[in-house]
């Protein structure tokens, strides 16, 4: 169970329709994917999307804050001395997507070696999740359109819809037709990306006060420390935090402040065991969860799913599982599918997912 060696692979693949919100846009997957190998021979799997208008990292720096920092300080542990190697990353502050790799590719190496899926050991609550499906900026026909196709290809009926561009109306019409079009035959809930003032979103989330809507998601900064108070205080619907609880410390001094009353977990920047900690607090506090997604890969998506699978509380609402299938490909041997509106956890040992190596020669850009 000895760690003896860890790659940090750098890939691109292309998206087919790339996505766009109000903090940046993604056209290619240009992720790192993590091996970690043991003293017995078993490899672990963990994939880093680099987001640097989110949390600042790129993904040159996550393959060398990997290599030089974080490789060095873990070889040697074995898969058990979790606490000690949670310790040795967070002595190094910020890099979420390289510390959740490196965690999710532990987490994998030990379910492998105890030839368990990593969701029983997570929790194992259930096998299935209801997914959500995220409509990126396009003209209101198109992001219609998509969700139709959504709705008749797999089954998808909810739906997080960008908003936060200036004038508001942009966003607030494709709202209403949505609504319109599919009346309460869908879920709907708005994601702004910290486009929109406090001001703005207010008048927005205003206008679309008719439309049924179950959450609103970081409209505005959390900086705008006061304008965040004051907003999440008008609103009559659960203020998600996503991008401005990276960490326990962020979600207690969010939700203690009043700055936000429902959180996103993404496994992509908690890994396993910090997305645990904020699952927990999450029920302490009596917190409505969403399993997020980062604009993951299969990898990471399965990862998402095997998390969100584990627990009562993340596993209750639809989560963001399906953005993957806008790439144009992806790494896994046995892709991931998505039927009647759910994706399915597979219960194989580790995260039950093996890395296609003719696919990763062909992607990764470091040979
Ligand atoms: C989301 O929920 O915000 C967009 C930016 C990012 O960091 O994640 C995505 C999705
Ligand atoms: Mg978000």
């Amino acid at each position: 169970m000895k760690i003896v060696k860890i790659e940090a692979i750098p890939f691109a693949i292309p998206y087919v329709k790339p996505l766009r919100f109000a903090s940046g846009e993604v056209h290619t997957a240009e992720h790192v994917l993590v091996k970690i190998h043991t003293d017995d021979g078993v490899v672990g799997v963990g994939e880093a999307p680099p987001r640097p208008f989110t949390y600042g990292e790129t993904q040159a720096g996550i393959v060398a804050v990997i290599e030089t920092v974080f490789a060095p300080q873990l070889i040697g542990l074995t898969l058990l001395d979790r606490e000690r190697a949670q310790q040795r990353l967070q002595r190094t502050v910020g890099n979420p997507a390289a510390k959740s790799a490196i965690d999710i590719a532990l987490w994998d190496a030990l379910g492998r070696t105890l030839n368990q899926s990593v969701t029983a050991l997570l929790g194992g609550y259930t096998d299935r999740l209801r997914v959500s499906h995220m409509l990126g900026f396009e003209e209101p026909a198109k992001m219609v359109a998509e969700a139709e196709r959504m709705i008749e290809t797999h089954g998808i009926r909810t739906f997080k819809v960008k908003v936060g561009r200036q004038p508001y109306t942009l966003d607030t019409v494709v709202v209403r037709t949505l609504r319109e079009r599919f009346g309460n035959e869908i879920e709907l809930y708005v994601d702004g990306n910290r486009g929109w003032s406090a001001t703005e979103a207010l008048q927005a989330m205003r206008e679309m006060s008719d439309l049924g809507l179950s959450f609103a998601e970081e409209l505005c900064p959390a900086d705008d420390v006061l304008g965040r108070r004051w907003l999440v205080d008008h609103l009559d619907i659960p203020f998600v935090a996503d991008e401005s609880v990276t960490t326990p410390a962020e979600v207690t001094r969010e939700i203690l402040g009043g700055s936000a009353t429902a959180l996103s977990i993404k496994c992509a920047r908690t890994g396993f065991t910090q997305s645990q900690r904020v699952h927990h607090l999450a029920e302490g506090l009596g917190l409505e969860v969403v399993m997020g997604n980062q604009i993951d890969g299969q990898l990471g998506t399965m990862c998402t799913a095997v998390f969100g699978a584990a627990f009562s509380l993340t596993s209750r609402r639809a989560a963001e599982l399906s953005n993957f299938l806008d790439m144009s490909d992806d790494l896994l041997t046995d892709p991931l599918e998505i039927h009647d509106g759910e994706l399915v956890v597979r219960q194989g040992a580790g995260l039950s997912v093996e890395i296609d190596e003719s696919k990763l020669t062909h992607y990764r850009l470091d040979q």
